[in-house]
């Protein structure tokens, strides 16, 4: 089966039928994802969705520390900088199979075995079925690099309890297994130790109907443990509900808790831009479907990739390895509604 080197693609026989095994294979970088695997990834995709023989996809990554940490973004750091007009395509791209992986009519299940972030959320967690073990860090970092959470985070961060997903996308907070399990993010907990036995007990699987695939993995379930985020929901709800980011970062620093002037401390080293932006953009994307919610990411997308704070933020993460970026505007009452109504406009 055709694969590049970055992605491999096999088609397996079990006892009933094929599964689609997809594995991602760039760990030097974490198995960032760069245009030629998405467009890979969406051909393949569509591929098995008409091929009979094909029962279940999944997906899951090389041994290594993680499952996918997001977007090339040096890559897209590299083609911004120097102009390319096919920078948008990227994004567009890969909106577009996270929208596949969305509407997909076969089971699409996600092996999430460490670092998952990003444009890595945006190949899992719309799947059927979410797969962790106990090496899952999950975020949406991108309030960090002057982005915005993209990848349908509109719809999945806009939907989690209370106003978890505003704390979440503003924050980039890295939340665990146990997090994301009682927050619904993902579906079961196995061991990693179990990992390399799903694949072997799948193909020996039978009944790959939901029902069927629901019972299989809980036969891999760890028993469930206490979140320590959802220990903070009542001081998130308090605060992440006021109307603004200045006043949320207020709200934050006079709560009684450390726990919240660390979060205050963190708001205020993201992008004002970006934080102003996905403030907004969550308040929308609760009243939206996922398509809805994709066409106005990809709206997003080509604003901010002509902005500044991209480009300081992805210098700072991955060029400069953690020189602070330079934010423009710096501070957030620079930011004006105008600015911010800008990035929703055609
Ligand atoms: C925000 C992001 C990303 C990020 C850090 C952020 C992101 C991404 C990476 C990344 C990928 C490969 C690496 C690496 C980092 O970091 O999308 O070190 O090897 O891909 O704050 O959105």
């Amino acid at each position: 089966m055709a694969s590049n080197m970055d992605i491999i693609f096999e088609k397996k026989a079990g006892k009933n039928g094929f599964l689609g095994i997809i594995t991602l294979n760039r760990p030097q970088v974490l198995n960032a994802l760069n245009h030629a695997m998405f467009l890979s990834l969406t051909h393949h995709l569509k591929q098995w969705e008409h091929d009979e023989e094909v029962k279940a996809v999944i997906i899951t990554a090389v041994e290594g520390r993680a499952f996918c940490a997001g977007g090339d973004i040096r890559s897209a750091y590299e083609r911004g900088k120097a102009g390319d007009a096919e920078l948008p395509n990227f994004f567009t791209d890969e909106y577009r199979l996270n929208q596949i992986i969305y509407h997909y009519p076969k089971p699409y299940i996600a092996l999430l075995d460490g670092i998952t972030m990003g444009g890595g959320a945006g190949i899992s967690l719309h799947g059927s079925l979410r797969i962790a073990t106990e090496r899952l860090i999950f975020a949406m970092p991108e309030t960090g690099i002057g982005f915005f959470p993209d990848v349908g985070a509109s719809y999945f961060l806009s939907r989690l309890p209370g106003k978890m997903g505003l704390y979440l996308g503003l924050s980039s907070a890295r939340i665990n297994h146990y997090d994301c399990l009682q927050l619904g993010l993902v579906d079961f907990v196995i061991k990693h130790d179990m990992v390399n036995q799903v694949i072997p007990a799948l193909l020996q699987y039978t009944d790959f109907t939901a029902l069927g695939l629901t019972s299989f993995f809980k036969n891999f379930m760890q028993p469930k443990q206490t979140s320590a985020l959802l220990a903070h929901q009542d001081e998130i709800d308090f605060c992440f509900s006021k109307n603004s980011i200045e006043d949320i970062i207020i709200a934050l620093e006079n709560y009684s808790s450390d726990w919240c002037k660390e979060v205050a401390q963190q708001l205020k080293i993201k992008s004002p831009t970006s934080l102003k932006v996905t403030f907004k953009q969550l308040q929308l994307g609760a009243k939206l479907d996922f398509d809805a919610c994709i066409e106005m990411e990809s709206l997003l997308a080509s604003h901010f990739i002509k902005g500044h704070d991209f480009y300081s933020g992805i210098k700072s993460v991955v060029i400069d390895k953690g020189q602070p970026p330079i934010w423009k505007p710096a501070y957030l009452h620079e930011v004006t509604m105008q600015d911010i109504n800008h990035y929703f406009e055609k």
